[in-house]
């Protein structure tokens, strides 16, 4: 165990603009088997790259056999609103900028090599995302937040507007502990999701959420959260609007994660007039290209029925 490894690596990731960095001893995640019960109630609807990586999320040996810590780190993507035109669709606020799949591994790769020059023979793996990895229950360990009632990590000085990234390493840090949860009796994300998607706290039917359907989804979406969409295009973001401990957000100092101008609030009936050509153009090296054209299409249909009902 060298502390002196830890600081070195909390002021890398601040010098690549992290605003939290923390460490966790690189032992099996999840003991309860909640990812295991959460994917036998099919809440994961047709994401079936979670259980086909089940163990290997659970076990971050699996990934990189001599992994001895995990590294835990938030980069802030919250930017204020610009002005919303009338009758326009809402893309959720992670997805205004540059895919932060892109910005993020870029950073975790450079931070990384550091890690790995430490010490001889050092290794790491890093993931944001997409990678065989459970980000939050990491985050939850390495008391970089708590998971509230929306099964979001939440922080007392960001809120929950932030992106999680994780290292893998062989070297031994100092591990963090968790932090207390501050949810206390509050229930706002609970009672303001219109589609009804939170089985229990924390715990979240993708099948019934507006992110996945809009994003994941390549069928067609079911009328029981379709009728309850409004006008969202691309994700949702309500159970994060109504947390108060958002209130106080800042805007993220990464650029690249910025809003780009007409990303945040397109207007449905332009969207169902773009062709292919135009909607790869328009969303080029931002996450909404992961639903597609046609995704779009199916989305911007049901957001203006929503609105001819309003
Ligand atoms: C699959 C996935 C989704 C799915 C399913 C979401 C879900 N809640 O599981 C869908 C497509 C719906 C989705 C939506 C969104 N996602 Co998503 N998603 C993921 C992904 C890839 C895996 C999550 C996962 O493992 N789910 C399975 C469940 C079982 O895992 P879990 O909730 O982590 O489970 C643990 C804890 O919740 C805890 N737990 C379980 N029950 C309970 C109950 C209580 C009371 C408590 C305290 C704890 C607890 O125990 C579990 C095991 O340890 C992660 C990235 C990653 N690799 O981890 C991003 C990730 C979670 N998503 C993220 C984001 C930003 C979103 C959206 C906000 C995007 C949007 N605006 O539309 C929404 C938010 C919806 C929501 N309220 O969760 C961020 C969250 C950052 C943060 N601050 O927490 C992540 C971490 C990606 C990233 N690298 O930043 N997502
Ligand atoms: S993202 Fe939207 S639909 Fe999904 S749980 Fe949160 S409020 Fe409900
Ligand atoms: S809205 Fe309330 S219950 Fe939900 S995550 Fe925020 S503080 Fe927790």
């Amino acid at each position: 165990m060298n502390p002196i490894w830890n600081d070195k690596i909390r002021q890398l990731a601040a010098n690549e603009g992290f605003n939290a960095c923390h460490f966790a001893i690189a032992d099996t995640i999840d003991p309860d088997d909640k990812l295991g019960q959460w994917l036998h109630a099919g809440y994961h609807a047709d994401m079936d790259w979670m259980e086909t990586t089940k163990s290997i999320r659970q076990d971050p040996k699996l990934k990189l056999p001599e992994a001895q810590s995990v590294v835990v780190l938030a980069l802030n993507y919250y930017a204020e609103d610009p002005e919303r035109p009338q009758k326009s669709g809402i893309i959720a606020r992670y997805a205004r900028g540059k895919d932060y799949h892109k910005v993020i591994k870029k950073k975790l790769i450079r931070i990384a090599r550091e890690m790995d020059a430490m010490h001889d023979q050092a290794k790491s793996y890093v993931a944001v995302d997409s990678g065989p990895v459970m980000e939050r229950s990491w985050a939850e360990r390495s008391g970089l937040g708590w998971i509230g009632k929306n099964s979001l990590v939440l922080r007392q000085d960001l809120g929950s507007w932030f992106f999680l990234g994780v290292i893998l390493t062989t070297l031994k840090l100092q591990p963090d502990s968790p932090v207390a949860n501050h949810c206390g009796t509050c229930r706002a994300c609970i009672e303001a999701c219109p589609t009804d998607a939170f089985v229990a706290d924390g715990v979240l039917d993708a099948n019934k959420c507006i992110s996945y359907q809009t994003i994941e989804n390549r069928n067609s979406v079911p009328d029981t959260v379709a009728n309850n969409m409004g006008d969202w295009l691309f994700g949702c973001d309500i159970c994060q609007e109504v947390c108060p401990w958002n209130r106080f957000a800042k805007t993220t100092e990464e650029k690249a994660l910025l809003p780009r101008p007409g990303l945040a609030f397109p207007i449905p009936d332009e969207m169902l007039e773009q062709d292919e050509a135009a909607f790869n153009q328009q969303f080029a090296g931002t996450p909404v290209r992961r639903t597609r054209h046609a995704g779009m299409q199916r989305n911007a249909r049901i957001a203006l029925k929503n609105q001819q009902k309003d």
